[in-house]
């Protein structure tokens, strides 16, 4: 028996794939009318399930904004989605990775507004005048699609495999930086995996802030001061193992450092 998808359906069973830690296959594979639109239609829709139960909304996150994260998951456009209050790391506290399905962690430049940020037409010199503080950030990500296999609009129904974020505590003033020579080196245990600059994302992570505001616009929502802006991973995520600590070292930007339970 089929039964009939609806946006509200499937924001309750990703949901609820979250809250089992539970893996499933892409919901496209089942409702292939599933479209980039109605995808964002399913997000917001998790959003207020989210609200309805208490939670705050902390700001945004984009992804798939570098080449290495789009050539991972074979997807070559940019998304966005929402960070909640359930999703900050406290800072020395290790990452539980039994409390998720298959985490993985990636380095990202993370800004914070001072202003509001309503697009359209918002370019990256205009957005980047918005930025209060700048600084280095992980993210943990956990597709609750089996082996992270997803479309674009699976991804973008799934919050964008949003998970938890940890924030370095270096805050900077991005006007006084060259973000795009920014350089980050990510380490396990010590030992470099990958590096990147900041130029990986969108040539420059204010070009991923436009972006973020732009894509927000058609849904008539603006970013907001004190949100937090996650620009999205600079290189590939990593898996995570118990007893790994996680870190990425940024030239500027100091260091965040992750120890995985
Ligand atoms: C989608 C989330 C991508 C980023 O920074 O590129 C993301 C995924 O890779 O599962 O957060
Ligand atoms: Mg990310």
């Amino acid at each position: 028996m089929s039964v009939e998808w609806t946006v509200e359906r499937a924001a309750a069973v990703l949901l609820e794939a979250e809250a089992a830690r539970a893996d499933r296959g892409p919901i496209t594979d089942e409702w292939p009318a599933l479209d980039l639109e109605t995808a964002y239609r399913v997000q917001d829709a998790r959003l207020r399930l989210k609200l309805a139960d208490g939670r705050r909304v902390t700001g945004v996150k984009l992804g798939l904004t570098s080449r290495p994260k789009q050539q991972r998951m074979g997807i070559d456009s940019p998304l966005t989605a929402w960070l909640t209050d359930d999703m900050p790391l406290p800072p020395g506290a290790p990452l539980i990775t039994g409390d998720l399905i298959h985490p993985r962690v990636e380095p990202e430049i993370v800004f914070v507004l001072g202003r509001r940020l309503t697009g359209p037409g918002i370019t990256a010199a205009t957005a980047l005048q918005a930025v209060s503080q700048v600084t280095a950030g992980l993210e943990v990500i956990d597709s609750r699609y089996t082996d992270f296999r997803f479309t674009l609009p699976d991804v973008v129904a799934d919050n964008a495999s949003s998970a938890r974020y940890l924030i370095g505590d270096l805050w900077r003033d991005p006007h006084t930086l060259d973000l795009a020579a920014e350089q980050c080196h990510l380490k396990i245990n010590g030992k470099t995996v990958d590096t990147a600059t900041g130029a990986a994302v969108q040539g420059h992570p204010a070009e991923a802030l436009a972006l973020a505001a732009n894509t927000l616009s058609r849904r008539g929502l603006s970013l907001e001061p004190g949100w937090t802006i996650l620009t999205g991973g600079l290189t590939d995520a990593i898996p995570t193992t118990p007893g790994d600590t996680i870190e990425a070292t940024f030239t500027n930007l100091g260091t965040v450092t992750l120890p995985c339970h």
